[in-house]
């Protein structure tokens, strides 16, 4: 046995679990009317009720016992201070520094990174405001009207979807396109109709050699050249964001051209890096200046408060709770909000990317379930999809509802019928129907006793099934900034509890490997196969289509 599942803590909770087995949530409302309130809390514009969960005062202090237990409060300290945590890659992880407004100096190796931070953020500022006051023109003249930009995983989500979600604070000086996929539709849906004289490409890759994100800038290069534009004009068109500056340079980006990022920086954590620049682009500097300031306020909330008043050691110990003592193996984010949208995806990189894993920091195979899968989409349209098995599955699937109270430009009937359904399923989920509601129900409306009790059985609802409902006030940059690095930190605690290093990525190699050698046999068809039979299988009917057969 593992030493976490032999702790002290981990046998109470396994104790506790048994007891809250069989007892219901509505049982607890009814009985406590303080209940709503004694489990609910705000901070950083972010207003969190967990009283829809399956635990009482006990449980949350046996949680909070265990991150205890894990030394949760040095390993953030560890983090904070520029520690080597991401041992595998012999890195630190201070994507913190990134939104460090304290005035204070953060290290690396002893060194103050925090000039080369705000000199990038000063070269950021400076290139947004040359593009929205038509200062940096196109090879022609033209004022830059459309940015596409090109990246992938941490290099696209973050900066794609943190965009979308502030679409009502867009400053409409340029439209930013997104694309990552190597697949060619996506790019020439992009550039079609784009006029290259008045389009800027940025390319962001940490590492410079990210497949789809060389072949897609290459695309872009040459519908730019076919354009008309000449090699030399490359200059006022292209862009890269990478901490390999050796490589874009050769690859012909300028090095002015280059906004530095550092290897103690994340993909998945790069939002905050000039990984950021589309959001500045489409936002305005000042707007994504917000952004980092509401994720440095949860930077300091989580630094700074008690366990039983930390939204993210509170949120990531009830996940631990349904992981490991309810088995739940997933976990669903339901953004009431259809700005947001792209929300459950962010997270699902961030979370499944960094705690699926297997193996301790210490080099050990675990004996309990870590990372659950993440999903999820928008409300009100998952209640007529999804929803049914949440409520009804033999699954235990925790859910985290998000809903802005007011919103900006909005028809409040809309707004107040968006409420009322995220409401309702929280309260759904939570207290259910009875088998006996359900059949005094149907005898009411007359139907024979012999087929109201079979009918009882498929409505009843079970409820018991816990949700989180976050609130804010609107959700402007500093409110998303906050939302953001509260699931950021919400994944680094678990990552603790769990032990694993949450800052690598390996899961993801073997499949880059593989898939370079098969390209090769691809493009050349001729080249001899010597892979297993399934894949040989495949490669040779991709050939026999190419070919025309
Ligand atoms: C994130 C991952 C991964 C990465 C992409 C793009 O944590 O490492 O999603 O962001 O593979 O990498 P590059 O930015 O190096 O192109």
């Amino acid at each position: 046995m593992s030493s976490l599942t032999q702790s002290v803590a981990w046998q109470s909770l396994t104790t506790l679990a048994q007891s809250i087995k069989g007892q219901h949530m509505r049982d607890w409302f009814a009985a406590d009317p303080t209940r709503a309130e004694a489990f609910s809390l705000s901070a950083c514009g972010l207003y969190l009720d967990y009283s829809k969960n399956l635990v009482n005062r006990q449980v949350m202090d046996a949680l909070f016992s265990l991150a205890d237990e894990r030394q949760l409060a040095a390993k953030r300290d560890a983090m904070f201070a520029g520690e080597v945590i991401n041992h595998t890659e012999g890195r630190a992880v201070l994507h913190t520094a990134l939104r460090n407004f304290s005035g204070q100096a953060r290290h690396v190796d002893g060194q103050d990174v925090m000039p080369q931070v705000l000199a990038t953020q000063a070269k950021m500022k400076a290139f947004t405001q040359a593009i929205h006051n038509g200062e940096h023109k196109g090879y022609t003249g033209k004022v830059i009207r459309h940015v596409v930009s090109i990246g992938i995983g941490g290099s696209f989500l973050g900066p794609k979807i943190m965009s979308e979600a502030l679409k009502p604070f867009w400053q409409d000086k340029v439209k930013v396109h997104f694309v990552a996929n190597v697949d060619g539709s996506h790019i020439q849906d992009v550039l079609k109709g784009l006029d290259a004289q008045e389009t800027l490409v940025v390319m962001s890759s940490k590492s410079f050699t990210t497949q789809e994100t060389l072949q897609n800038t290459l695309t872009a290069r040459d519908w730019f050249l076919h354009s008309g534009a000449k090699q030399t004009d490359i200059a006022k068109h292209f862009v890269a964001v990478s901490s390999n500056v050796k490589a874009a340079t050769e690859f012909g980006i300028a090095e002015e051209n280059i906004f530095p990022m550092w290897d103690w920086v994340g993909g998945r954590y790069s939002l905050w890096s000039a990984i950021g620049l589309p959001i500045a682009l489409q936002l305005g500097f000042e707007n994504y200046l917000e952004l980092l300031q509401g994720a440095y306020e949860m930077d300091c909330h989580f630094q700074n408060a008690p366990p039983e008043k930390n939204l993210p050691v509170i949120m990531a110990m009830l996940g631990v709770w349904y992981v490991n003592f309810f088995g739940a193996q997933s976990h669903v984010l339901l953004p009431y909000y259809h700005y947001l949208r792209g929300f459950p995806a962010y997270v699902q990189q961030l979370d499944m990317e960094s705690n699926g894993k297997s193996v301790t920091v210490d080099g050990e195979w675990v004996d309990y379930a870590t990372g659950p899968v993440i999903w999820g989409s928008e409300g009100t349209n998952g209640q007529h999809s999804f929803h049914q098995l949440i409520h009804q599955g033999q699954v235990m699937i925790p859910a985290d509802f998000m809903l802005p109270l007011n919103v900006p430009n909005q028809d409040n009937t809309h707004h107040a019928m968006l409420a009322s359904n995220c409401f309702g399923q929280t309260q759904a989920l939570m207290q259910g129907k009875t088998y006996e509601q359900v059949l005094s129900e149907l005898r009411a409306k007359g139907l024979d006793e012999e087929s109201a009790k079979v009918l009882a059985r498929h409505k009843t609802m079970p409820g018991n099934k816990p949700s989180n409902t976050l609130l804010f006030q609107q959700l402007d940059a500093r409110t998303l900034g906050a939302l953001v690095a509260l699931y950021e930190h919400k994944v680094f605690v678990q990552g603790v509890i769990w032990g694993v290093n949450s800052f690598d990525q390996w899961g993801v190699e073997l499949g880059k490997v593989l898939g370079n050698q098969i390209l090769d046999k691809l493009q050349d068809r001729e080249a001899s196969l010597g892979f297993d039979a399934s894949t040989n299988q495949l490669i040779e009917k991709f050939r026999r289509a190419q070919n025309g057969h």
